[in-house]
């Protein structure tokens, strides 16, 4: 049996349903950095994985408020608090039904790796709730914010761990959740990122993901001697924060973007999405994408009851890149499929963990240039902490100077994550140099700073 075999083994004895995604991003990890393992003695002595894959803390809690017809509701509030070795856990909030325990471990766990890659003083944590922001008054998701936040500020502070947005969490929820820590704490001060520019947000922390994984398939495809996006065909899936800042970017570089999806269906537009409706539809009416083909009668809308079987609209469009920007485990093997035989030469993962071990496997073998999200996805939570550092001086970067740094910050990781792979001999494979690159640097952290 393999050293990574051995590992998994051990760690899959309290295996449960709910953590399936947990053991799907740690098995993925624990293959990567077997050589390191293998060759370097430090880590077994210390136990570091044994570490790495048990959270510091997971913070659970009963979250109780009024709805607008004056109906109490209950909800489950959660933080894990992962790994600190290199800074204050640092990590976004999800809300959304399918929250649970296993899904923000998860989360968690790959932020750590993700947060080590970008170089910058920050741990890996992550929380949320079951909390469903569909289709709740603004009143309601203010009651809501304000009652996680009663329990959620013990926890937290801007040298202890910092939260930020993720899926159903964005500049109008982390406002309520800044409002109510500064009420109860009776200081101003970062403990959240992500916050609106005018009281306190850095410039640029909206754009950030999306802009920085766009920043990072031209690096990669660089790199790797593909030719450019300029007037390429793209997919994205999703239409919130991330997809729809990829979408923003691809087209500011003159590729054209064909689609982009929500949980109910996928749109497929020939000439080019159209962006300002798209944002009119998601961010501002929050409505569904079907009202997208009312405007744009020659666009097509399937729902998620036509996808392919076990696959999804969005991926049987031939395509230069795709970029999944929805969730987890959105890209199958079957989709993978059809992006090979319609000559897909680069996959980026906007997402957290959007493809299948099964799919990622196979785009690799038939030498589809691969990004995994821990590095692709990198410049939401860099720019959180570029906002870290405005608000611990009181002072205001420009839009120039946040975004020079977000694109340096990825061309950087970019090649740190190739360099990697390649003096572990596994030239091309950015998944495993993202997981040993990460890994190295929690884990002499870790050594340094003793159990
Ligand atoms: P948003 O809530 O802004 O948007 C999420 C989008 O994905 C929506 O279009 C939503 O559809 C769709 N979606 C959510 N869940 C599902 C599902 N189960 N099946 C199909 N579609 C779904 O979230 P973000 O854009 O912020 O996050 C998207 C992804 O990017 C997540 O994986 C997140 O972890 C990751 N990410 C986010 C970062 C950030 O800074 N925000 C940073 C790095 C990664 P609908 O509109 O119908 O709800
Ligand atoms: O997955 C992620 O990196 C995020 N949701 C952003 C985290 C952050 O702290 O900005």
């Amino acid at each position: 049996m393999s050293i990574a075999e051995n590992k998994i083994k051990k760690f899959e004895n309290n295996n449960c349903a709910e953590n399936n995604v947990f053991y799907q991003a740690m098995e993925e990890v624990i293959y990567s950095i077997a050589p390191l393992l293998e060759s370097d003695s430090r880590y077994a002595r210390h136990a570091i994985l044994e570490r790495l894959v048990v959270p510091d803390r997971i913070i659970k809690f009963k979250v109780t408020w009024l709805d607008d017809s004056n109906e109490v509701q209950v909800n489950t509030g959660y933080r894990v608090q992962f790994n600190n070795a290199l800074g204050p856990y640092k990590g976004g909030l999800r809300f959304h039904p399918s929250v649970n325990e296993g899904i923000l471990k998860f989360l968690g766990f790959e932020q750590i790796l993700k947060n080590s890659l970008t170089g910058l003083p920050i741990g890996g944590g992550k929380g949320g709730s079951d909390f469903d922001p569909k289709g709740k008054s603004d009143f309601e998701v203010m009651k809501f914010c304000t009652a996680f936040m009663t329990e959620l500020h013990k926890y937290i502070g801007p040298r202890i761990d910092v939260p930020a947005g993720d899926i159903g969490v964005g500049a109008r929820e982390i406002g309520y959740l800044f409002g109510e820590y500064k009420k109860i704490t009776s200081s101003y001060e970062g403990a959240l990122t992500g916050k609106p520019y005018f009281f306190g947000g850095s410039l640029m922390r909206p754009e950030a993901t999306g802009y920085g994984v766009v920043y990072f398939a031209q690096s990669m495809l660089e790199i790797e001697n593909k030719e450019s996006l300029e007037g390429k065909i793209c997919t994205v899936s999703g239409a919130g924060n991330v997809a729809l800042h990829v979408i923003e970017k691809l087209q500011a570089i003159d590729a054209i973007v064909v689609s982009c999806s929500d949980s109910h269906g996928a749109i497929y537009d020939q000439r080019g999405v159209d962006l300002e409706l798209l944002k009119e539809l998601k961010l501002n009416r929050r409505v569904s994408l079907q009202e997208y083909v009312d405007t744009h009668t020659e666009a097509t809308y399937t729902s998620v009851d036509e996808y392919p079987k076990n696959g999804h609209a969005v991926w049987s469009i031939a395509c230069y890149a795709a970029f999944p920007c929805a969730t987890q485990n959105e890209l199958s093997e079957v989709d993978a499929q059809s992006l090979i035989e319609n000559g897909c030469v680069s996959v980026v993962e906007g997402a957290n963990m959007p493809s299948t071990s099964e799919a990622i496997a196979l785009l690799q073998s038939h030498k589809v240039c691969f990004a995994p999200a821990k590095a692709a996805n990198a410049g939401g939570v860099a720019v959180s902490e570029f906002e870290m550092s405005q608000n611990a001086s009181m002072a205001k970067w420009s839009y120039a100077k946040v975004d020079e740094k977000l694109k340096e910050t990825m061309q950087m990781i970019c090649k740190r994550v190739a360099l990697t792979a390649k003096d572990y001999g596994v030239e091309g494979n950015y998944v495993d140099g993202a997981n040993i690159a990460g890994f190295k640097k929690v884990a002499d952290a870790m050594i340094a700073e003793g159990i």
